[in-house]
């Protein structure tokens, strides 16, 4: 086999050269590869400096993720770079793409490093559950300092070419279009330069009040998660240890990071995301609709956000609605939205300007003519959302593909009513819909394979994970949520309190628990608005007027700030309602709640994957983890059930009463897992 790593040379500078497409990942072949580069350039007398660079998009995008978990091969990562950081010759690591993880580690390992200003640096393990394992704990704080590190470390955000030059993380910025040969020349600049700088040789200064001051800052976000504190540990370490204790230390929490489960969680991930963008019957090369102009019908919370999401992309958009005082409100909301953001410094201070200027307000449907692609996002009705397809129809340009935000209703109902049901897909995003990074695309019976791959691609440019749905009540994620909420009511019945279900709910990790949910998204949605039919504890809250936070009062009570607390009033509600249904109260344990709440959730999307209403189970995690905050460490819901064990899965199933998915049973019986 012939090997990804070529050298050539340029006079008295060996340039050692890796092509490993798509982004250069550290795999075996490779690490042999560069040892053998730069034995080659230390061998040679007539070489005086070395340059280490990659071909094709990036500079080495780290540790190959797919070799985690198996038997070594080959050179391993660290005696790659040992031998690079020993090497008697100085090398220059040519940055362009994104060098992260092992691959920053290898250009810290090397004596200089230069970059294009496009490139961006950065050691993300940290977002798949681990810590930079090849002496990037230890080597970052030693050039940047103990604070700079503690962010790129333990949080795992790249840096562009010129901040990482002004914390002197690279040596200098070079031309874009230029990299190899400025690299060659600046290998030259240096060559005769002694002592060579080695990282290791450097200290870093103890920084206790950084420390303190970024646990202090990102607490919250770091909450649940074992590798950020790892990774804080790991650099305090390289402020107090010497270089070679300091690495001992960082290899035993990287291997406990390795072997744990948050991080095969939060490593399924990385790979799920990436697989729900494929649809296993449509050709990736399929060619795609062109996508110019996108209408969207509803200036409401959902249709404003959906805007947003195209206009900050680039993409116009002519957004209608009904009466004029609408149109103004919703576009006056998606107007200061950009304007916070812009203030708080998130986009460019010209950013809502340019945004703002790609949208076309109108009261006229008729305008939707032009467009490429048109979302209806209007209330849930299925003879409104008929109504509007019907205009559709006769407005919209041959091609044009026709979308509904629906979240619950049948796709192909309201495809039936257009003459190319093969134009009309599901495009649900999730509230608010210009943050939430989900995006559930349902494919109708009839929908054609380019609107979808279309669709697909629009997802990835307006930076939302797609993952794809068939056709059924609730799609994937309000499908499971539906027996979430129905047994969290029948626990409150039983004896359980909101506060009590919710907590369960917030320690496992998830934002917020089914009642919290409900009065964030509104106690009164789906109300039947007839206050003298009490049929359930959410009635006698709605009948009250406890609608949720918008009141000040759901299943919590409210403080002007929007602090809950728990309710007096509701605990005398459910137990008013539980004594008219002759229900004895008992003592409800937090496992009984994760085994009768989360439990049917898997069951759910067992049955889902039964019914052909998701590509895999990996999808599922996708869409709960990213459309319901489920906690990226627990690797959603299907990836939860395994760590949890199929068998213990379905015995707590059968314990209570429900009826087991029949794919469960057989991946528990079978020691299996889900496909
Ligand atoms: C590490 O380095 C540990 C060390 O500290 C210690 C070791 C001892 N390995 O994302 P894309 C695949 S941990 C294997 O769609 P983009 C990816 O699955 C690593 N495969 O492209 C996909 O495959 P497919 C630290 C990888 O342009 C294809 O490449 N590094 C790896 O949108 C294209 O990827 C990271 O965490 C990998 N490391 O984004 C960086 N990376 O086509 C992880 C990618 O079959 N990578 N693949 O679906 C990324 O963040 C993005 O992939 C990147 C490109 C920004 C590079």
């Amino acid at each position: 086999m012939t090997s990804p790593v070529r050298t050539e040379r340029h006079g008295d500078i060996l340039v050692i050269i890796s092509d490993s497409p798509p982004v250069n990942a550290l795999g075996a072949a490779v690490r042999d590869g560069l040892e053998a580069g730069v034995k080659e350039g230390v061998a040679d007398a007539s070489i005086a400096a070395m340059v280490l660079r990659c071909d094709g998009r990036t500079f080495f995008a780290g540790a190959d993720i797919t070799e985690f978990g198996k038997p070594p091969k080959g050179a391993s990562l660290h005696e790659a770079i040992d031998m690079m950081d020993a090497s008697p010759k100085p090398i220059v690591a040519a940055i362009h793409g994104t060098a992260l993880g092992g691959g920053c580690e290898v250009a810290l390992a090397c004596h200089y490093r230069v970059a294009v200003p496009s490139a961006k640096l950065g050691l993300p393990e940290v977002k798949l559950g681990l810590l930079p394992g090849a002496g990037g704990t230890q080597r970052l704080p030693r050039v940047v300092g103990v604070k700079a590190a503690l962010e790129m470390i333990a949080i795992g955000d790249p840096i562009p070419a010129q901040k990482a030059a002004d914390v002197g993380l690279v040596d200098k910025v070079v031309g874009e279009g230029s990299l190899e040969a400025d690299a060659i020349a600046f290998a030259r600049e240096i060559a005769a330069a002694r002592p060579i700088p080695r990282v290791r040789d450097k200290a870093a200064a103890p920084d206790p009040d950084a420390v303190e001051a970024f646990r202090k800052a990102n607490g919250r976000k770091m909450r649940g998660f074992d590798a950020p504190e790892a990774c804080i540990a790991c650099v305090v370490a390289a402020s107090e240890k010497p270089f070679e204790e300091g690495m001992t230390f960082e290899r035993e929490q990287f291997m406990k990071l390795m072997t744990g489960t948050q991080s095969a969680a939060q490593r399924h991930i990385f790979f799920a995301e990436r697989q729900a963008a494929k649809i296993d019957d449509v050709d990736p090369k399929t060619p795609l609709r062109p996508i110019n102009r996108v209408g969207v019908i509803g200036a409401g919370t959902m249709g404003g956000g959906i805007s947003m999401n195209f206009l900050s992309a680039g993409i116009a958009v002519t957004i209608v609605e009904m009466q004029q005082e609408a149109l103004d409100r919703g576009t006056g909301v998606m107007r200061k939205n950009y304007e916070a953001s812009a203030a708080k410094g998130r986009i460019k201070p010209d950013a809502p300007e340019k945004a703002m200027g790609l949208l076309k307000p109108t009261l006229n449907l008729d305008d939707l003519a032009d467009c490429d692609l048109i979302i209806e996002a209007v209330y849930e009705n299925m003879d409104v959302k008929k109504d509007i397809f019907t205009k559709l129809d006769a407005i919209a340009k041959p091609g044009a593909i026709l979308a509904s935000n629906t979240s619950y209703l049948d796709i192909d109902a309201i495809a039936t009513v257009t003459k190319r049901p093969e134009d009309v897909v599901g495009m649900h995003f999730f509230s608010p819909a210009n943050v939430m990074k989900l995006l559930e695309v349902v494919r109708g019976e009839k929908t054609a394979k380019d609107v979808l791959a279309t669709v697909m691609d629009l997802a990835k440019k307006i930076r939302k994970v797609a993952v794809v749905a068939g056709v059924c009540h609730g799609f994937i994620g309000n499908r499971m949520l539906a027996p979430r909420q129905l047994e969290a009511n029948k626990l409150l019945m039983e004896g359980a309190t909101p506060q009590q279900i919710d907590k369960v709910h917030t320690d496992f990790g998830m934002p917020m628990g089914p009642f919290q949910m409900a009065d964030l998204a509104g106690v009164d949605i789906g109300w039947h608005r007839d206050p003298s039919r009490i049929e359930s504890i959410r009635d006698a809250l709605a009948a009250e007027g406890r609608w949720g936070q918008k009141k000040g009062a759901g299943f919590y009570d409210y403080d002007e700030k929007r602090n809950p607390t728990p309710s007096p009033r509701v605990a005398e509600i459910i137990e008013d309602f539980r004594s008219r249904s002759n229900m004895q109260k008992r003592e409800i344990t937090d496992q009984e709640i994760v085994e009768r709440t989360l439990y049917p959730m898997v069951n759910e999307g067992a049955l889902i994957l039964e019914e052909g209403k998701a590509q895999r189970a990996s999808d599922i995690d996708v869409v709960w983890i990213y459309g319901y905050g489920w906690p990226v460490y627990r690797g959603g819901p299907m990836f939860w059930a395994q760590t949890e064990g199929l068998p213990k899965v379905v015995a707590g199933l059968e314990k209570h009463g429900f009826k087991v998915a029949q794919s469960l049973k057989t991946a528990a019986d079978t020691g299996g897992s889900f496909k």
